[in-house]
């Protein structure tokens, strides 16, 4: 419909130039932060994996990659191999190259307030998946879609404190923990010790990284096992350490699951068959399907759309006889 308003001299040649600039902005896709839309018009998402530690890592890079497949999100992808100046390195090269939105997930909790000031600077939102970071300046990201790993070390904790609750003497624990600095390391740690506290006699002897792999658990439950004549408990922050730490459980002569009860997170495949086994005895489940809800956040936050803060994922936990349900239908 024409309009029938009439406008001066001055508002017309401003609308001129700002529809102009407008026009040239859409038309060049190197202009400003976050215009890197690919030539096709998809997304570019930026992506810092931790690295490949663990079978929970291998499930996780895989959910990302199929789902922005799925998605028509083209993924640019980093290993960073555990390393935080890689992480660092990559997303400043995702900043380089005008991505449209960065993801990554933190190998420690901190040191990405410079980085991350860069990326909002450039105009590009970052979405945190699986860990988080200690910024106070909660700007300097859109959101976190990861678990709860407080929770998760809690209810390891209380499985563990009703599984003792009839226990005379001392019950020794040993913890293998995660990447140091990491926040399920942390956390797991932290949720751990609250819910045992309810026990005095339930007692964390010894604690030590294992770095989240399975060489890392065999190496430090050996170590456990020369300096420590009575074993109860393995406390494991993920399921590879667990797993590693069985070799070094087996060739002490104790049996795992009966001589040390087991206790770890994640319930990859391999950990629920240990679990289903009888070589575990519990499972704290932390989630690596984060793919198809990390590619829903990035359309959203491309289209600058407000997203939740915080969005936990769902999880459970699984016994003997509920790994043994759950496996031949498990997804990763
Ligand atoms: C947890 C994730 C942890 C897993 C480990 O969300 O960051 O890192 O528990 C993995 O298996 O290495």
């Amino acid at each position: 419909m024409k309009s029938t308003r009439k406008f001066g001299p001055v508002v017309a040649a401003l609308a001129a130039v700002l529809l102009t600039g407008g026009l040239a902005a859409c038309g060049n896709s190197d202009t400003g932060g976050g215009s890197g839309t690919a030539d096709d018009g998809k997304i570019v998402l930026g992506f810092s994996q931790v690295g490949a530690e663990s079978g929970w890592r291998t499930a996780n890079t895989t959910s990302v990659k199929d789902a922005a497949a799925e998605a028509g999100i083209e993924l640019k992808f980093d290993d960073a191999q555990q390393k935080q100046e890689n992480q660092i390195k990559a997303i400043r090269n995702y900043i380089q190259q005008k991505v449209d939105v960065i993801a990554f997930s933190p190998v420690v909790e901190s040191g990405w307030d410079t980085v991350l000031k860069e990326a909002k600077d450039a105009g590009i939102p970052v979405i945190l998946t699986d860990r988080a970071v200690d910024s106070a300046d909660k700007s300097l990201y859109k959101t976190f879609l990861g678990s709860d790993f407080v929770k998760e070390g809690k209810l390891s904790g209380e499985w563990l404190v009703e599984n003792k609750k009839s226990a005379t003497a001392e019950v020794n624990i040993v913890e293998l923990q995660g990447t140091t600095g990491s926040a399920p390391a942390n956390d797991r740690k932290k949720g751990f010790a609250e819910a045992i506290a309810a026990n005095p006699k339930l007692k964390i002897i010894a604690s030590q990284s294992g770095d989240f792999t399975r060489a890392g658990g065999k190496q430090v439950m050996e170590q456990f096992l020369n300096s420590n004549p009575k074993i109860d408990v393995l406390f494991a922050h993920n399921d590879d350490m667990g797993l590693g730490a069985l070799e070094a459980i087996t060739a002490a002569g104790k049996v795992p699951g009966k001589d040390i009860t087991i206790i770890t997170i994640d319930a990859v495949k391999d950990g629920m068959k240990a679990l289903a086994d009888g070589k575990f005895n519990f499972i704290a489940e932390c989630s690596p399907l984060l793919g198809p809800q990390l590619m829903d956040l990035a359309k959203k936050v491309h289209a600058g759309e407000e997203v939740p803060a915080r969005i936990e994922t769902e999880e459970t936990t699984f016994t003997q006889e509920q790994a043994k349900e759950a496996l031949p239908t498990r997804k990763y």
